[in-house]
């Protein structure tokens, strides 16, 4: 058990940033190729070493550590209580832990609750004897009285990896349920042993010093109690689980219920929160699960394009489905989705956009999530056919129907030097584009990083100020963050060309950061000419 740090701010779920670490790509520190705790100790410096030569995050967010076949990397877990010993021993993760909290840097872990491994002992008890005591912890269903196109499945459910969401398993003679793979069977959340057993597992990670929890796919673990089939709808592509209404395998009432007793046991110490992982929902399914120190991941903005209007109505929906009170996340990148170094810019101007889009992320409202890798401006990995790890990218491979997910889950580049071995294929620039030649360079992407969050800690305004519209027209996205004692005004020009923004007369102004580097102190007053896709932070200069 580790005492929890006296130096974290019991307020860092809202006013700090997190560091999204994908923990097989951050650092291997015993060479076998694929990333460990030792190695995330040994790299923390990196992420805060209490200087603006680090980058000076508040939280990490840890993928899932525990034991696991690996069927789903690591989303499948034989062992909530555990380690994986590719990752370490639990003695590492203790000692992690206790070396974050002593840099006031809190923990999150990531708790995949909807599913276990088909290979968890739960699942095997359970399909081996459906009358013993694990006999209903998971969804098994006989088959249907009548047989419908050749299957007898007890409803038409589809998996998101593709295929039905029914498989049959011989030894127990019924089908069970699954939303994703076969090998992660979904429990049975209405069970109440199930339920007892989960919060078993949070309270066991609490007690060991955790501060928070990133809950994936939360809003799934409950399903219609009658399992009724769910209507279809008209969609285009092939993806039979895009041609459904999911209205009765995800977003059930009893869910409130459950969170509340969940969220009850996270608030027992303070500084702890809890980051719910929306399983496809819009911006307001998201708002409708977030409380104080229970945020709720809305991923509107990893899916907008660098169009002004596109990212203005992505805000604008944000905004107002979240309202005043309640408080968001933002998130451009994450390890299902492509990373957005790539997703908006082509090369040549990779750099830019990737500092157009810093500025973004440390500048909205709401708690950034900085995904690893980010810091360098990397770019998604183009991964041949014969390495494709990603399950349902090998499945629907070469059809365009799912966005192979190794690509933004590359090693995270130290040095130019490859690796001798990597689980996943490592980024092609890396000789040029990693942690040392950057930290080296002041108009890096990693500098640029350093510089936002360590300016971001010292402004009230940007931490947790409203937000409200300056102006998105001309290609230029203006907006204001404001407390009482302060005024930020941050202007970004989402286009290649240049672009002219008027600041706000009467007032004086001076450059907190920009893009370029070349604002410093006070800005002249009248119209500001932006360079292509830059971005420039401005305070304003209270009058006397
Ligand atoms: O993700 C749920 C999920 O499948 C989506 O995030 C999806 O990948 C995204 O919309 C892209 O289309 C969580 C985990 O983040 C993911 O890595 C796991 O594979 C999945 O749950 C199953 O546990």
């Amino acid at each position: 058990m580790t005492d929890r740090g006296a130096l974290i701010d019991p307020d860092w779920w809202q006013r700090g940033v997190v560091y999204q670490l994908y923990l097989r790509s951050f650092a291997d520190s015993d060479g076998d190729g694929v990333g460990d705790l030792a190695g995330v100790f040994d790299h923390l410096d990196h992420l805060n070493d209490g200087t603006p030569g680090s980058l000076g995050i508040d939280a990490v967010l840890l993928s899932p550590m525990y034991p696991s076949p690996g069927f789903d990397v690591g989303y499948d877990i034989s062992d909530y209580r555990g380690i994986d010993p590719v990752f370490g021993s639990m003695a590492d993760f203790d000692r992690l832990l206790a070396a974050c909290h002593e840099r006031g840097v809190a923990v999150i872990v990531d708790l995949v609750m909807n599913h276990t491994s088909h290979l968890h002992p739960w699942f095997v008890a359970s399909r081996s004897d459906r009358d013993g005591l694990y006999g209903d912890w998971y969804l098994w269903r006989d088959r249907a009285a009548s047989a419908r196109l050749g299957h007898r499945r007890p409803n038409n459910w589809r998996s998101f990896f593709g295929g039905p969401a029914w498989t049959w398993d011989s030894v127990r003679g019924q089908y069970y349920l699954h939303t994703f793979l076969p090998q992660q069977p979904d429990l049975n959340w209405r069970h109440p042993e199930v339920r007892t057993a989960m919060l078993d597992v949070v309270r066991f990670w609490l007690d060991r010093g955790v501060d928070g929890f990133r809950l994936d796919v939360f809003n799934v673990f409950f399903k219609d109690f009658d399992l009724r089939s769910n209507p279809r709808r008209w969609a285009p592509g092939f993806r039979s689980w895009d041609r459904q209404r999911h209205i009765h395998d995800k977003d059930q009432p009893e869910l409130h219920e459950l969170l509340a007793e969940f969220r009850a046991l996270v608030d027992t110490a303070p500084g702890r929160m809890s980051v719910g992982e929306l399983f496809t929902g819009d911006p307001a399914a998201a708002a409708s699960y977030v409380a104080p120190r229970h945020l709720v991941f809305d991923f509107r903005l990893s899916a907008a394009s660098s169009d002004v209007d596109a990212l203005a109505a992505a805000i604008d929906q944000r905004e107002a489905a979240y309202g005043e009170e309640r408080w968001p996340t933002v998130v451009l990148s994450n390890h299902d989705q492509p990373r957005h170094a790539s997703r908006l810019a082509g090369d040549p101007v990779r750099d830019v956009v990737a500092k157009a889009a810093a500025v973004l992320l440390l500048t909205l409202r709401g708690t950034p999530f900085l995904y690893y890798g980010e810091e360098l401006g990397m770019g998604d990995v183009r991964v041949p056919r014969r390495e494709i790890v990603d399950p349902p990218a090998r499945r629907y491979w070469p059809l365009p129907l799912w966005k192979n997910r190794d690509r933004s889950r590359a090693p995270l580049p130290w040095t130019g030097v490859r690796p001798a071995r990597a689980w996943i294929r490592p980024s092609a620039d890396l000789a040029t584009r990693n942690v040392s030649a950057q930290a080296a360079q002041e108009d890096s992407v990693l500098s640029l990083y350093r510089r936002l969050i360590w300016l971001r800690r010292a402004s009230p305004a940007l931490r947790s100020g409203s937000f409200a519209w300056e102006s998105r027209r001309g290609g230029v996205l203006a907006y204001w963050r404001t407390v009482p004692e302060e005024r930020v005004l941050i202007v970004i020009n989402t286009r290649s060309g240049t672009a002219t923004m008027p600041l706000p007369t009467g007032t004086a102004w001076e450059a907190m950061a920009s893009t370029y580097g070349q604002w410093a102190g006070t800005v002249a007053p009248g119209p500001i000419r932006l360079r292509a896709y830059e971005a420039v932070i401005l305070r304003e200069v209270p009058p006397g």
